[in-house]
């Protein structure tokens, strides 16, 4: 029985900015109240793990475990869990559900009020580390996951159940980056049969977007890119039409949309994190009923500019869109339950997989461009 007491084991550790993690034992403590302690068995990596590792200025928590796409099994629960016991497979999300506030009630919003979502470097509620190295040096949390570890604790705002039935390698995926693209196409824009999407950034995101677009019957997904090899690539996930922003001549990338769609798309889509692309994204929605959505994750501070006229006179929406808009506790279920009606496709975004030991490769990987999901058995 492991129960109350610290478990030991293997962990990759960010210790420095930048620098390979590093495989350890490290402490993991019991879970608290309102916590559980989850044995992970896989775990993905997303684009944010690799921001974060990456993140010098302003300075980032070292050493910290990062991982925030997974699948577990609970090893134990703390007092004051009731939902959830022992055994119960999960799928832990860095967006707060606590079920009890406002919002979290509301169908209107995903943005729980009652823990608010930051990228803390804490347990949510007790604002502690249940993380220590073999020289009792504390390790940090990211996320509110920290998945890149064989054990963590999740507070139970943090963790879906799902049926065990699914595949731990599929159900991952929607912890983070394919529900939100997905959401993002069915919930922030609600994209309907017939209309023209554009797409910015084909990375996971980005072609997430596509398949949620190709879900609702989308007539044209325009996918724009600076790699080539998004090309081939965009056309297993939907991707119509693909445009090379490298490749446009003098023209801004958004006048070559505005040609090809004769007037704009219905909804287009940043998925990069680049104010500058929002503004090319904007530029190009059609006029009178034209959405833009912004997904991907700018630099703290990055700002964005328009003019009253664009906005008023020109009908336009601009949108954000956290998690895709999808309430963790029942949109997951929904999603897997159509990954298991073979309505959404999953297996396409893993393109590699491994062991614990290969995830600096992963990470490599990710950060040149080379891979969509690699899966890492913990
Ligand atoms: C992101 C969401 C927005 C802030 C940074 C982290 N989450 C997951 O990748
Ligand atoms: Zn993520």
């Amino acid at each position: 029985k492991t129960a109350g007491k610290p478990i030991r084991c293997k962990a990759a550790v960010a210790r420095k900015a930048g620098e390979p993690l590093v495989i350890e034992e490290v402490l993991v403590a019991p879970p608290k109240s309102g916590e559980v302690r989850v044995r992970i068995i896989c775990s993905s990596l997303c684009h944010s793990d690799v921001t974060f590792w990456k993140l010098r200025d302003p300075p980032g928590y070292f050493p910290r475990i990062l991982g925030h796409e997974s699948y577990g099994v609970i090893e134990s629960i703390g007092e004051d869990v009731h939902d959830v016991t022992e055994g119960d497979t999960v799928v832990p999300v860095f967006l707060p559900d606590c079920g009890e506030c406002n919002t979290c009630k509301s169908p209107k919003s995903n943005i729980c009020s009652k823990l608010p979502f930051k990228v803390g470097p804490w347990m949510h509620r007790e604002e502690t580390s249940r993380f220590t190295d073999l020289n009792g040096e504390t390790i940090y949390h990211f996320l509110f996951i920290s998945s890149f570890s064989q054990y963590t604790v999740l507070d139970v705002a943090h963790i879906v159940k799902v049926d065990p039935q699914i595949p731990p390698d599929r159900a991952c995926l929607l912890s983070c980056g394919v529900s939100t693209g997905v959401g993002a196409a069915l919930k922030t824009a609600d994209v309907e049969a017939g209309s023209t999407v554009a797409i910015f950034g084909l990375g996971v995101i980005g072609l997430a977007v596509a398949e949620g677009a190709r879900l609702r019957g989308a007539k044209r997904i325009i996918g724009v890119d600076v790699n080539e090899d998004k090309r081939e690539v965009g056309g297993k996930f939907g991707v119509t039409d693909f445009v090379n922003s490298r490749n446009c001549g003098d023209k801004p990338v958004s006048q070559v949309i505005m040609e090809m769609t004769e007037g704009g798309a219905d909804y287009c889509f940043e998925c990069v994190g680049m104010a500058s692309l929002v503004h090319e994204a904007f530029a190009c929605c059609r006029m009178g009923w034209g959405k833009t959505i912004v997904v991907g994750v700018d630099k703290p501070g990055a700002m964005l500019s328009f003019t009253s006229f664009e906005v008023l006179h020109h009908g336009k929406t601009l949108m954000g869109s956290l998690f895709g808009n999808l309430k963790p506790k029942s949109d997951i279920q929904m999603l897997l339950k159509r990954y298991m009606d073979k309505e959404l496709e999953l297996d396409k975004f893993v393109t590699h997989e491994g062991s614990l030991e290969d995830i600096n490769k992963a990470f490599e990987l990710l950060t040149e461009g080379k891979s969509l999901r690699c899966v890492i058995w913990m």
